[in-house]
């Protein structure tokens, strides 16, 4: 096992895996910009290194800064964390030349599924359920673009390959439209992404976002950590997370699930993944793989009792795998709520001084957070300042419980989205279950004030 990890990121994941590593009995060295001097894992860590000024690009995205502190303070791997470098090839590439574990898949894992094209390729070929549409890159020529969207059948969704999580997309209704929108998408995906190749898709009117949690180590063994139901979101940015999915037959996602892990043996996948799926009319339809943590892991761990970010670490040091598929077994309902400093109607930053914080707490209630009294929100990164994680035996009781901690929950200082989530764990539909991917910004527009 690893003596000493550098950790490459901030916020509440920067604490969640400072605390994975003390379990482990592992130093974690943190490193911080010249914003998060005053960060919790900062005053908590045993070691941390200033990496440079707030702006990301010279710090949190600084790569031989990052691969620098990890020299200086003898670290033996580096955990990405999400966002920022965790799905960066070239980085995973680099730390690793530099003799270090990179604690996540291969660069070569990782650039296979940030192409879209070549991403959906390999689950095709693997035997994952994907959305029909064009074999592969989209040809140049009219006349076959045409008989390609055909045979789809309209309407269709142009992506960039070099896209993903919602950017260089385009829907097509008519043939009228279909030329036009294709050289659009390709010239916005070349200026964008560097990169003007784009493919087609039928175009999914009403589904929901499921996505499969898998985890693998570097001796082909595979499992996946059931599904989580992320359809509550708007303009691309998750809000409410929760696992299991309501009212999706168990059999079904056994049977996506192991065509997952099935996929992850064939190209040799390790670490923590996310296959991300639309479901829609009782199918499923792989769209994209996100070859890091995600910010909505906790839901999966309460119901699995699995410790995601732990297990990242021990597969990484090149251990097996400490349980099978058949020792995974789902218990219960847990429910996730973004806590972002933001206007929770208009959804402009609200970054600032906390002047009070005080976090929910009772059975079946996790905070995972960085942030304290008098702590100061800097203006320069994402605006999540932590999440809100509930558990119960059912959804019923998961719900009351978020509902509990919500109101607990006091925020001064800054404005969050808190009264947003009070309102929606009491909407009729969302109480229901099964809503959809429009679910929440219809919502918006018939509730915003
Ligand atoms: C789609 C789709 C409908 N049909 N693909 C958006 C993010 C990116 N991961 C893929 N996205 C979509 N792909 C087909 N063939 C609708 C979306 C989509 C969406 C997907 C997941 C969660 C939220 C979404 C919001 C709008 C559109």
């Amino acid at each position: 096992m690893f003596k000493k990890i550098l950790v490459a990121n901030r916020g509440e994941i920067a604490l969640r895996i400072q605390r994975a590593c003390r379990e482990l009995g592992i130093k974690a060295v943190m490193v911080y910009s010249e914003a998060d001097r005053e960060a919790k894992y900062v005053k908590l860590a045993e070691e941390a290194v200033c990496i440079g000024p707030a702006a990301s690009p010279l710090s949190y995205l600084n790569m031989p800064a990052i691969i620098s502190a990890a020299e200086v303070t003898d670290a033996e791997a580096i955990h990405p964390g999400y966002g920022f470098l965790s799905e960066n090839a070239d980085f995973a590439e680099r730390v690793e030349q530099s003799g270090f574990q990179f604690i996540g898949p291969t660069p070569e894992s990782i650039r296979i599924m940030g192409d879209k094209v070549s991403a959906k390729q390999a689950m095709i070929r693997a035997g994952v359920p994907c959305v029909p549409g064009s074999d592969g890159e989209l040809p140049d020529d009219p006349v076959q673009i045409r008989r390609i969207a055909k045979s789809v059948g309209y309407p269709v969704i142009i992506k960039a390959a070099g896209g993903g999580g919602g950017r260089g997309m385009r829907v097509v209704h008519t043939e009228a439209a279909l030329i036009n929108a294709v050289q659009m998408t390709k010239a916005e995906a070349g200026a964008a992404f560097g990169n003007p190749a784009v493919y087609m898709e039928k175009f999914l009117q009403n589904p929901r976002h499921i996505e499969i949690q898998v985890l693998a180590d570097k001796h082909r063994n595979a499992v996946y950590l059931g599904e989580r139901d992320c359809s509550m979101q708007r303009r691309h940015q998750k809000v409410i997370e929760e696992a299991p999915a309501p009212g999706i037959p168990r059999k079904l996602i056994e049977k996506v699930g192991e065509r997952c892990v099935a996929a992850c043996k064939k190209i040799g996948y390790r670490g923590a993944g996310t296959f991300e799926f639309l479901y829609e009319n009782g199918e499923f339809y792989f769209i994209e793989m996100n070859t890091r943590v995600q910010v909505e892991h906790p839901v999966t761990e309460w119901i699995t009792g699995v410790d995601i970010v732990k297990t990242q670490i021990m597969v990484a040091a090149g251990e097996k795998l400490p349980f099978t598929q058949r020792q995974i077994e789902i218990r219960g309902h847990a429910i996730e709520c973004r806590v972002n400093a933001e206007d929770p109607y208009k959804f402009t930053p609200s970054p600032g001084r906390i002047t009070l914080w005080h976090a929910p707490g009772g059975p079946g209630v996790r905070v995972d957070s960085h942030v304290y009294n008098n702590y100061f929100v800097p203006p320069n990164y994402d605006s999540m300042i932590g999440k809100i994680i509930v558990h119960g035996d059912t959804r019923e009781q998961a719900l009351a419980r978020m509902q509990t901690a919500l109101a607990e929950t006091v925020v001064e200082g800054i404005n969050t989205n808190i009264p947003l989530h009070r309102e929606l764990m009491v909407d009729a539909k969302f109480m229901a279950g099964g809503t959809n991917i429009h679910y929440l910004e219809e919502w918006l527009d018939h509730h915003r004030r």
